[in-house]
């Protein structure tokens, strides 16, 4: 008899037609096969391989080079494919599933042959959570597998799982718009999370990243980037979990959870939110220069959080590794990350589209610690001249979270963490305060709402540019943001005891372009006042302003910043007839939802107007 499995994967085979199939178990010792055979093909020329690192300093690391146009997400060929637009909403594009599919099959017959079609069976999540998923991923691309190792729960014994796991529980949502969309009754033995990817033959115009929430299906073609084609993280755990959330009454976000331990030894878990490339992964690995305070690693870009029995949010991280960003990583920015590459726990470490220091065969980076190698090849390969940039500007790390050093001792947890404090932040060089606490859920759910950030490298688009970015999600939400505003509120009305709101920005500039505030580490300060605020909020002072409660500077720990007071004092301008241009743009942004914005969110935006 074949499983349900099975029947999908010999359907998958059928139309891209691979020379063979292969089933990955995810050992240690199926990987260092893979790896080696990507060494040999580098020797050989071929393209798209491995090539290994000066093992000495870089232990079990490996280079990879991608494809030239293929270096980003294209959020411009991502798609979510209800069956009705207005489910996908103004924050996504949309095709008929029907007409999604016709493309698709069409891009994809024949797609593998004369290649190896790797099945790979993967957790999201510790496989005893009840929180957990298990997913089956199809890819023509040894580099995805691999990474995949590295990146999700990788295991043969998924396969048992599925066909014994729950089948969610669908229509306990109150929300109201949604009720266009079919939801198929999954068969027991149905019940994982289908995702195809296969690079195509590279082509740019044959590129799409499409998303199917009913069928629990993600159809990836043409791209071999992180988030395009390791399926388990931004298409599965953020689009198609956040329309699970909806159904089922959780969320799923993109944030990281850090357990920040105080003096006395205790700990609070917090969970932050902030766009592509603006400090998750520094913020989750933070290096305390305050003595007594530490802050404990869970997961460095997304949450699952759900009500537990005691009235509290509890977050898991469904993954098991960090795809980091490249440039900037230092000892002296983030050093636990740096010790994290080097760690020897888990085979292998990942670098793709670095520079090569050629005498040393060492990865490179802007912003590494020491002096610019002499020798280097610049992340396409070619030789390096100053004034170009030698590391891609997204280039990246895939690494083990069990190689972290600071990681936490709950994170294979089944239950995850409690959550008591959630952060939104974005990279704003102008206006935004370094940090502001909400006054209650409903004001703290809009200031997630109105948030925005400028835009980074992390996607293909134009850099620098301020658009609107709710709760980080804008490019991750799989349904309606309207609908999920609606679902944040009703997940506070649900918490007995939910986690305060607040909203911070590391990246305000002063006259001179330069950042203010020092940022990384000293990021703690702000930690701190948060937490205290959390747990003693009579002890620790805060100013009311139209936007929440700021702290004086005599309410932040100071001590060794070497910062004039004018300077700080900058950091927490809030002066609202200066947010006339904000207001506008939020207001403007706030239309597009239509009927679909809960009326609350139009409450709130009038109290700051004032
Ligand atoms: P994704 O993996 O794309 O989701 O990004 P991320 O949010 O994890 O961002 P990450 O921590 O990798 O940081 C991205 C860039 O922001 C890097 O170049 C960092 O050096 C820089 N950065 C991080 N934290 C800070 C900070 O506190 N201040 C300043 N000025 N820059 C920061
Ligand atoms: C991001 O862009 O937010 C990332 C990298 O975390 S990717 O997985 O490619 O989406
Ligand atoms: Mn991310």
């Amino acid at each position: 008899m074949t499983t349900a499995v099975e029947r999908w994967v010999e359907e998958q085979a059928k139309l891209t037609k691979p020379d063979r199939i292969y089933w990955c178990d995810g050992s240690e010792e199926e990987a260092r096969r893979i790896l080696e055979i990507g060494i040999y093909r580098e020797k050989i020329g071929a393209e798209q391989v491995f090539h290994q690192l000066n093992h000495k300093n870089w232990p079990d690391a490996f280079l990879h080079r991608s494809h030239p146009t293929d270096v980003a997400r294209t959020e411009h060929l991502t798609y979510v494919c209800h069956p009705g637009k207005e489910t996908a909403g103004p924050n996504n594009n949309w095709m008929d599933p029907v007409e999604a599919k016709q493309k698709l099959t069409k891009l994809s017959d024949g797609c593998m042959r004369g290649k190896t079609m790797y099945v790979i069976p993967y957790m999201m999540g510790h496989p005893d959570s009840p929180y957990s998923k298990a997913c089956i991923q199809i890819t023509d691309v040894s580099y995805v597998v691999v990474s995949m190792r590295i990146m999700t729960r990788m295991s043969r014994s998924v396969l048992e799982k599925i066909g014994t796991s729950r089948v969610p529980t669908v229509g306990t949502s109150r929300v109201p718009t949604v009720g266009t969309s079919r939801v198929p009754t999954v068969g027991d033995s149905d019940n994982f999370v289908k995702g195809f990817h296969s690079v195509g033959d590279f082509d740019p115009n044959k590129r799409f990243i499409m998303h199917f929430p009913d069928e629990h299906l993600v159809w990836s073609i043409g791209s071999g980037y992180g988030g395009n084609a390791l399926l388990g993280k931004k298409c599965f755990s953020l689009r198609i979990a956040s329309w699970l959330g909806l159904k089922e009454g959780w969320l799923a976000e993109h944030m990281v959870i850090i357990g920040i331990e105080d003096p006395q030894g205790n700990i609070t878990y917090v969970a932050a939110a902030l766009p592509s490339a603006c400090g998750k992964t520094n913020l989750a690995m933070l290096e305390s220069p305050l003595p007594g305070y530490k802050v404990w690693t869970l997961g460095d870009d997304i949450a699952w959080m759900n009500i537990g029995p005691d009235g509290r949010l509890w977050a898991i991280n469904p993954e098991a590794g960090l795809f980091g960003v490249a440039p900037g990583t230092s000892m002296n920015t983030n050093p636990n990350m740096i010790k994290t590459l080097k760690g020897e726990k888990f085979y292998p470490t990942l670098f793709t589209n670095t520079a090569l220091n050629i005498d040393t065969n060492e990865p490179w980076w802007e912003g590494l610690d020491g002096p610019v190698p002499a020798n280097l090849v610049d992340w396409q390969g070619k030789k390096w001249t100053p004034g170009n940039k030698a590391a891609h500007p997204n280039s990246r790390f895939t690494v083990s979270i069990y190689d972290c050093p600071t990681l936490s001792k709950e994170f294979d947890n089944p239950k995850g963490v409690p959550i008591s404090a959630i952060i939104f932040g974005g990279r704003r060089t102008h206006l935004i305060p370094l940090v502001v606490e909400s006054f209650n859920w409903q004001n703290g759910v809009f200031s997630g709402v109105r948030m925005g950030s400028e835009t980074t490298s992390a996607a293909v688009h134009k850099e620098g540019v301020l658009r609107r970015d709710p709760m980080a999600m804008l490019p991750f939400c799989g349904y309606n943001m309207g609908n999920y505003f609606s679902h944040w509120l009703n997940m506070g009305r649900k918490m007995a005891n939910p986690p305060k709101i607040f909203s911070v920005n590391w990246f305000r500039v002063d006259d001179d372009g330069e950042f203010i505030w020092p940022g990384f580490g000293e990021n703690i300060r702000v930690l701190k006042w948060i937490v205290d605020r959390v747990n003693e909020p009579d002890k620790i002072g805060a100013k009311e302003t139209p936007l929440g409660f700021i702290p004086q500077l005599k309410d932040l720990y100071l001590d060794g910043l070497d910062i004039p007071k004018e300077k700080l004092e900058k950091l927490f301008e809030v002066d609202i007839k200066d947010w006339g241009a904000e207001l506008t743009d939020v207001k403007n942004f706030l239309e597009k939802f239509g009927e679909n914005l809960p009326e609350e969110m139009w409450d709130e935006y009038n109290k700051i107007k004032g």
